[in-house]
């Protein structure tokens, strides 16, 4: 049975777990992680991943179902290798499930796979996504249909190689009292199979209208966007990096401005978390992931979810992830 704040499934390392209510149940598209003696370095060659398994639950307090492999590396013509965080959605009466890549000359790019159920299998096309760059697909399909793609991430990620919306194999970070790198956006096509127009950088600005600093290594945005919408709001979530918080940021549109808001959840066991905001029967739901199964060990993570509570206000209460 799955339990909140326990590794959702154990026979395989899992991560990045994007969550959506298809079909009346709970899906979860999560990265696969694999073990190996490689590397471990700020490039991410530890995350050696090559597949995705889809997972459900009927309820969260029900069985964590691991559907098998729903899309293989090899079958991806485009691809070299690192199948990194995936996400998923519903439209046209299909679902399409989108990844990062990295393509054969070792650029990260996006990709995507269609299916006519939610587990999977997925069939992939022929090319990454024309246009796209970097890591961590998230699509949010809005109440007026129109669906948006929210990607990128720091450092192995790419997202400053892009600033020019041109790769730049040798890029300069920005100064740390510059404005953060943003996440991008771009809406999709309405065959979910393209970006209808050059992403555009996300601007998320502090509560007197500044924009979040580079250096503000507790708020700036680092990789793992996560765009859901609360009483009508657009709630924009993300990984700050190298401090390790999940943090939030909220807007009145898809594209934001974004005005920060505080942190989600407080730094896991392990590197990374990377998260999916979902709403499931009324309550509503963190998924994310630590290396707790594996005792520490960075690229082998499991995930798992808690509840999330709003105040009045729509601020959401922060948490603590060893703590009810
Ligand atoms: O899983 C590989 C990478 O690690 C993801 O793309 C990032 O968000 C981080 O979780």
């Amino acid at each position: 049975m799955a339990k909140q704040n326990e590794p959702l499934v154990t026979h395989i390392y899992t991560a990045d777990p994007s969550a959506h209510v298809f079909e009346d149940k709970i899906y979860i598209y999560p990265s696969h992680d694999l073990d190996h003696d490689g590397e471990d370095n700020d490039d991410g060659d530890q995350y050696k991943m090559e597949d995705y398994h889809i997972l459900s639950m009927d309820d969260v307090d029900a069985p964590c179902v691991d559907h098998g492999e729903a899309l293989h590396m090899k079958d991806v013509p485009w691809v070299s290798g690192q199948m990194w965080a995936p996400d998923a959605a519903f439209k046209n009466g299909k679902y399409y499930l989108y990844f990062p890549a990295r393509d054969k000359n070792g650029i990260f790019r996006l990709g995507v796979a269609t299916s006519d159920r939610p587990e999977g299998p997925f069939k992939p096309e022929e090319s990454f996504i024309l246009g796209s760059f970097s890591i961590d697909p998230a699509v949010l399909v809005d109440d007026d249909d129109k669906a948006y793609i929210y990607f990128g991430g720091l450092w192995g990620g790419q997202l400053e190689s892009w600033m020019t919306n041109n790769f730049t194999k040798d890029f300069v970070e920005p100064a740390a009292d510059a404005p953060m790198v943003g996440p991008r956006v771009a809406e999709l096509s309405d065959d979910m199979l393209s970006l209808k127009e050059i992403p555009q950088e996300i601007l998320v600005v502090d509560e007197e209208g500044n924009p979040i600093k580079a250096g503000d290594e507790d708020k700036r945005y680092f990789e793992g966007p996560w765009m859901h919408k609360y009483n009508g709001k657009y709630y924009l979530s993300y990984s700050t990096g190298t401090t390790h918080y999940l943090v939030y940021a909220i807007g009145d549109s898809p594209k934001g401005p974004f005005t920060y808001k505080g942190k989600i959840l407080d730094p896991v066991i392990g590197w990374t978390t990377h998260h999916s905001i979902v709403e499931f029967k009324g309550k509503w739901y963190l998924f994310y992931h630590d290396s707790s199964l594996s005792n520490g060990v960075n690229h082998l993570r499991c995930v798992k979810f808690r509840e999330l509570k709003y105040n009045e206000d729509g601020t959401i209460i922060p948490m603590k992830p060893y703590e009810e």
